[in-house]
């Protein structure tokens, strides 16, 4: 296996055991061996994190294994963050990005985050729990093209709706495009709420931006 290989790896690994001294360790070893942070986090870090979401589902982990692995896995994005290389000849199209009211599941959000940014485009990070009238007063004041959505709960998954009939209601469907992703969600949920496009992972996000934005 290769060099680069094994340290994902093992960086996979340092989420699944929840152990932040090793995550920290690992991402300073990327840092240090010039290795693309982009590939570390997508190919390491968020490997581990879906492992995590299997073995939660399986009943193996409760919720403070599952914290323990988000700190483990956030440390380390905080230390290869800085070195993702950006794409600077990108439009500067900004896109406002949230998890709607409710949801506080933000690691699927902050690795679409973390692609857009990559991409070139300006993003607006509303955070987690946002309240509905956040997303569509985010998109006026800052002029963006695309709202991106995201929901981990099917108790959550509503809110997307509301937020694309506030944008009807208030005559600003026209000017904003809307993206929806996160676990329970799917192209025909998207559709049923008015959505333009349902995104099924993190990397498929820049490809959606990219075709609703194209003129
Ligand atoms: C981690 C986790 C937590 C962590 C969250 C930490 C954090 N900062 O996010 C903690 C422990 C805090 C937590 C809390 C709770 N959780 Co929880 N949690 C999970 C778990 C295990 C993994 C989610 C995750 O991070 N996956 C990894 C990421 C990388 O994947 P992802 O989020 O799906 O994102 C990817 C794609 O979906 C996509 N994507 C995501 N968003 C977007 C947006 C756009 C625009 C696009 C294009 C793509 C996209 O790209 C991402 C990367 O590829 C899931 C199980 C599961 N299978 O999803 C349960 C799960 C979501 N949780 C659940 C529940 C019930 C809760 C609690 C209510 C538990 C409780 N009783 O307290 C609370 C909720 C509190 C709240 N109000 O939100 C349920 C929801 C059930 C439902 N009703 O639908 C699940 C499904 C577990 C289960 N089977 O019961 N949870």
């Amino acid at each position: 296996m290769s060099e680069k290989r094994e340290l994902f790896e093992k960086l996979a690994k340092s989420v699944v055991d929840g152990d932040e001294e090793g995550a920290r360790q690992l991402a300073e070893e990327v840092v240090k061996r010039n290795i693309d942070a982009y590939e570390a986090i997508m190919e390491g870090l968020a490997v581990g994190m879906n492992k995590v979401s299997e073995l939660y589902e399986k009943g193996e982990y409760y919720v403070p294994e599952v914290l323990l692995s988000a700190s483990a896995m956030n440390v380390a994005v905080e230390i290869l963050k800085p070195h993702i290389k950006i794409d600077k000849t990108a439009k500067p199209i900004a896109v406002v990005l949230g998890v709607v009211e409710g949801d506080i599941h933000d690691i699927g959000k902050n690795l679409v985050k973390i692609m857009l940014d990559a991409a070139g485009y300006k993003v607006i990070d509303l955070g987690k729990d946002v309240p509905i009238g956040e997303f569509v007063k985010a998109a006026r004041d800052n002029g963006a093209e695309v709202i991106g959505m995201s929901a981990l709960m099917t108790t959550t998954m509503p809110g997307m709706k509301k937020v694309v009939d506030q944008l009807v209601a208030s005559n600003y469907r026209d000017k904003v495009k809307v993206m929806i992703g996160g676990a329970p969600t799917t192209m025909e949920y998207a559709k049923s709420i008015g959505a333009d496009m349902w995104g099924k992972d993190a990397s498929s996000a820049v490809g959606i931006v990219k075709s609703l934005t194209a003129r």
